[in-house]
């Protein structure tokens, strides 16, 4: 259900059920939150792109596989979805979440959830929930208020109104859009880019905003200073104060 391929230091993890666009079961929620982990422990991989296979990117919920569980509803999110969302924003790596087509239900928040977000022309986003009358879920609601405002969300979430790309750009739920044609290309190459750059120091970057995002200033400030140290006293700011001075690009990639 997730394929893995891996160039350049881009791990890319491929939802694999396009006959139901990508639609997740526990199955495939599984195999991906275990391959997000494992691409955060194996020194191959800087950088972790999660896309779909065929013309979705993710439908949410396979619905024709909620009949008939034995979990409740809050079993079944705490055992499947949340630490998928957990291990993504926690993962001391940045993820890009490539979308390339629908992107609904908690298929939208896995969307929203990566450190970058890259859309096709054809992306679309739906927070469809309220179509089957339910609450959204995968940290829907965390999220996208902080992206878009309370009132926007709420709007969005009630109408269950379509997102197309554009929209989706204007209003920061990507940071770009390529065409549909050079999709697969223009995000592997994003992707490189950002594997050049600095990993540790970007770990420790990510760790930062997550954090600071639910926090003080006061609570930044502090946290800033511990973690200038940590990349401080790393090798890549040698390195990087080196190429400043030695007029050349900074080589961040070792071993
Ligand atoms: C699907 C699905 C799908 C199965 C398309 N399931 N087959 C919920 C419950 C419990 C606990 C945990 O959390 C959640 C979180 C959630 O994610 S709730 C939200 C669940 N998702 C939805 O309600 C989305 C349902 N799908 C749609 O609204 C549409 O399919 C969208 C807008 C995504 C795409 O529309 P179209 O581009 O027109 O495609 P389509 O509807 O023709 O779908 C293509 C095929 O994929 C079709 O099968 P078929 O055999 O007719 O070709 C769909 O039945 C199937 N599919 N989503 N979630």
């Amino acid at each position: 259900v997730i394929l893995s391929s891996t160039r350049a230091g881009v791990r890319t993890l491929t939802l694999n059920r396009p006959e139901r666009l990508n639609a997740a079961n526990d199955a495939l929620l599984l195999a991906l939150t275990e391959e997000v982990l494992a691409a955060g422990t194996d020194p191959g991989v800087r950088v972790v792109v999660i896309t779909g296979a065929g013309r979705g990117f993710c439908a949410g919920q396979d619905l024709g596989d909620v009949s008939g569980r034995d979990m409740t509803f809050t079993e079944h999110l705490q055992a499947t979805y949340n630490p998928l969302i957990r291990a993504i924003r926690g993962l001391d790596k940045p993820v890009v979440t490539a979308v390339n087509g629908v992107a609904a239900g908690a298929g939208a928040s896995l969307a929203l959830c990566g450190d970058i977000r890259l859309w096709s022309a054809s992306a679309m986003l739906i927070e469809v929930f309220s179509n089957i009358a339910l609450v959204p879920d995968s940290g829907s609601t965390w999220l996208l208020p902080r992206l878009v405002g309370y009132h926007r969300a709420f709007e969005l979430m009630a109408l269950a109104e379509r997102v197309g790309a554009q929209d989706g750009l204007r209003l920061g739920l990507c940071e770009h859009v390529y065409p549909d044609e050079t999709f697969a290309a223009d995000v592997q190459a994003y992707a490189e880019r950002l594997a050049a750059r600095p990993a540790h120091a970007l770990a420790l970057t990510k760790r930062a905003l997550n954090a600071a995002l639910t926090g003080t200033l006061d609570e930044a400030l502090d946290r800033e200073a511990e973690l200038q140290q940590l990349a401080g006293d790393h090798w890549e700011h040698l390195e990087g104060v080196t190429a400043f001075k030695e007029k050349r690009a900074a080589e961040f990639v070792r071993g």
